[in-house]
């Protein structure tokens, strides 16, 4: 009896001391890092945030019983906005596959990464897969949607001639066919100018990954033919983006949009009217640039697609010519609904100045056509500014395109290209400066500017931006600047959160995206690139659940918040990009990563 109650004792003693262990280490959100994992050979860090005592971390199997790795944290040093403290885990000395978690005294354990070849081609594959589940005009059957299923909504074959897009062939009224296309973001509305950075990006990454892309199967409908999925998935935008370029006149209209937004509700639930509306020349240029550039892209498939890469070039000289003639009709949307009826309220995309569209739309049809007198059209090199590619600024992705094709190009654009790929190389270089100092050890993040509207397509375009100098120096510090910033992306942030759903252990939930919304699955639609961190998000959306206002933390995951957790499609183009791109490499680098 007596030899039982010490047992007992004994039993309970150590199961409270097991308890209190446990209880000790537990899995903490305080840990930072790429949800996913790490490549092999890459650099490995993770970010410890808030008060911690220092000393050793260990990497460990998942059930935490052995270490396969010791380190030591980093001296505690304050977050660049948030004044936390932040120390730093780097274990990209150990470097073989499997699977594991940190686990860090005082603090607790990650959540579970994998170390492998191919970490992000789940990912990769997915960003791009989001576009086929934002298709419009076309029911999502379960064979390629699963539980993301619907209805076709908006077959817009019944779109109307906005007062102000009226014109003698076309008056007010007039019915138009414009279907298909994406949907732009969590509205179901169609905008030409955000639209074309979207393609021109997914172009770009098979103009520079081919292979990839050849080899990718994203099982939507059209996977199985002759064609890459990638474009495949384009030619869904590219059919809805020829049909808004008015036949007459060559100029094309800013948007396809209801007049207000719709309510928070299925595709095939939205009824309202729908309208194209004013031609202008930012919208005209961007057309014109991407179907010059895919135009050089679908000549490759003349058998699958007959005729298209005539229509497409054929449509873009068309839309060159009226931006010739109209070189400075801006689209301002209040200025607009002052004048004519209708009032128009919904996303704007109102670009002040169109002279980088010029310059792209130059770069595209002169890389197409080798035509010098487009080159010369424009001044390529109006001044030293390298703006970040975004929806209002597209002067790099013509520099890109002409980087792209050096060895194919006439006199008139070699002249410049040492310049430009000077230009490039230290544009890469300002954006890496200083990430080895900084407390996430990202590239995204130097200033508070990189936290605006659609941040993650900041970190996204810079790491494009670094891909680009990797390509034309084969210098693997810039491919590991690229990397940090989709490790931002997938986790390693100020926020904890892995901003695309679906991917990683704390992933957005609650995207403002309307069928994710609206829907009855719990899981928003997989594969979208939330907006993440916008410091001025909360007087934006007036959402009230943010809990911070440190830039790099303004960020709610919540579906009201469209100014911090929209996803939308010039987002998602530069994370297939950049996820794609690092897969690419990371199979045949230049050097090792
Ligand atoms: O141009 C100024 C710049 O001069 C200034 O330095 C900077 C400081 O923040 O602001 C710049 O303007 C910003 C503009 O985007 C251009 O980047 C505005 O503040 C900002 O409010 C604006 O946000 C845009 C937002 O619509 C509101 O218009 C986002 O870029 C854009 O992605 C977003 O797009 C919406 C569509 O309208 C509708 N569909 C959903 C989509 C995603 O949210
Ligand atoms: O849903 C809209 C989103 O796509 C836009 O980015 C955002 C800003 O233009 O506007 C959202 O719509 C909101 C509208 O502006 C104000 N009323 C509430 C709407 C959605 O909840």
């Amino acid at each position: 009896m007596r030899n039982y109650i010490t047992s007992r004792i004994c039993c309970t003693f150590l199961c409270l001391l097991l308890l209190s262990g446990l209880q000790a280490q537990q899995q903490s959100e305080r840990i930072r890092l790429n949800q996913l994992g790490f490549y092999p050979a890459a650099e490995k860090i993770a970010v410890v945030v808030g008060e911690s005592q220092g000393g050793k971390f260990y990497l460990k199997t998942p059930d935490r019983s052995k270490t396969v790795y010791t380190g030591q944290l980093s001296q505690a040093k304050p977050s660049e906005f948030s004044k936390k403290p932040t120390r730093v885990a780097d274990f990209s000395q150990f470097t073989n596959a499997g699977t594991y978690v940190l686990d860090i005294p005082g603090v607790g354990y990650s959540y579970p990464f994998e170390i492998k070849n191919e970490v992000h081609k789940e990912v990769a594959d997915a960003s791009l897969k989001g576009f086929y589940f934002i298709r419009a005009s076309t029911a999502l059957p379960e064979k390629y949607a699963g539980k993301w299923n619907r209805p076709a909504g908006h077959p817009d074959n019944k779109v109307l001639v906005h007062a102000s897009a009226a014109s003698g062939q076309r008056p007010e009224g007039t019915v138009l066919s414009s279907p298909r296309g994406w949907y732009d973001a969590g509205d179901y509305n169609k905008y030409v100018v955000n639209s074309g950075i979207t393609m021109g990006t997914l172009l770009s990454a098979y103009e520079d990954f081919p292979e990839f892309f050849k080899a990718q199967n994203l099982d939507i409908p059209e996977s199985g033919n002759k064609v890459p999925d990638v474009l495949d998935e384009v030619l869904w935008n590219l059919r809805w983006l020829l049909t808004m370029q008015d036949p007459n006149d060559g100029g094309v209209y800013h948007k396809l949009t209801t007049a207000n937004f719709e309510g928070m509700i299925m595709p095939a639930a939205a009824k309202n009217q729908r309208y194209v509306v004013q031609k202008n020349t930012a919208a005209t240029l961007d057309f014109a640039a991407v179907t010059a550039q895919a135009s050089r892209v679908y000549r490759n498939f003349s058998q699958e697609f007959p005729g298209l890469a005539d229509s497409c070039l054929q449509a873009s000289v068309r839309a060159w010519e009226w931006a010739q003639k109209n070189p400075k009709v801006l689209y301002d949307q209040n200025a607009m609904n002052k004048q004519f009826e209708p009032d128009v309220t919904t996303g704007a995309y109102g670009d002040r100045d169109v002279s980088d569209e010029f310059i792209w739309a130059a770069a595209e049809l002169y890389t197409t056509t080798k035509k010098d007198s487009y080159y010369t059209a424009v001044t390529m090199l109006p001044d030293a500014l390298m703006p970040l590619p975004s929806w209002p600024q597209v002067r790099l992705l013509g520099y890109y395109t002409l980087l792209r094709h050096e060895n194919n190009l006439t006199p008139a654009a070699q002249k410049d290209l040492p310049e430009i790929k000077k230009r490039v190389i230290a544009f890469a270089n300002q954006l890496m400066e200083g990430s080895a100092e900084r407390s996430y050890r990202t590239v995204m993040g130097k200033s508070e500017k990189d936290y605006i509207w659609g941040s993650s397509s900041v970190a996204a375009n810079q790491g494009i931006a670094l891909i680009q100098a990797y390509q034309l120096t084969g210098d693997k510090k810039y491919l590991s600047g690229a990397l940090s910033n989709l490790d931002y992306l997938l986790g390693r942030n100020a926020t904890g959160y892995s901003f695309v759903t679906g991917y990683g252990d704390k992933p957005v939930m609650n995207p403002h995206h309307r069928p994710s919304v609206a829907d009855a699955v719990a899981e928003p639609v997989p594969g979208l690139l939330s907006g993440g961190p916008n410091a001025r998000a909360a007087q934006q959306d007036k959402c009230t659940t943010y809990q911070s206002t440190s830039p790099d933390e303004v960020f709610t995951d919540d579906d009201c918040s469209y100014a911090s957790n929209e996803i939308a499609i010039n987002w998602n183009a530069p994370l297939v990009y950049l996820a794609s791109a690092v897969e690419a490499l990371q199979a045949k680098p230049k050097k090792d990563m």
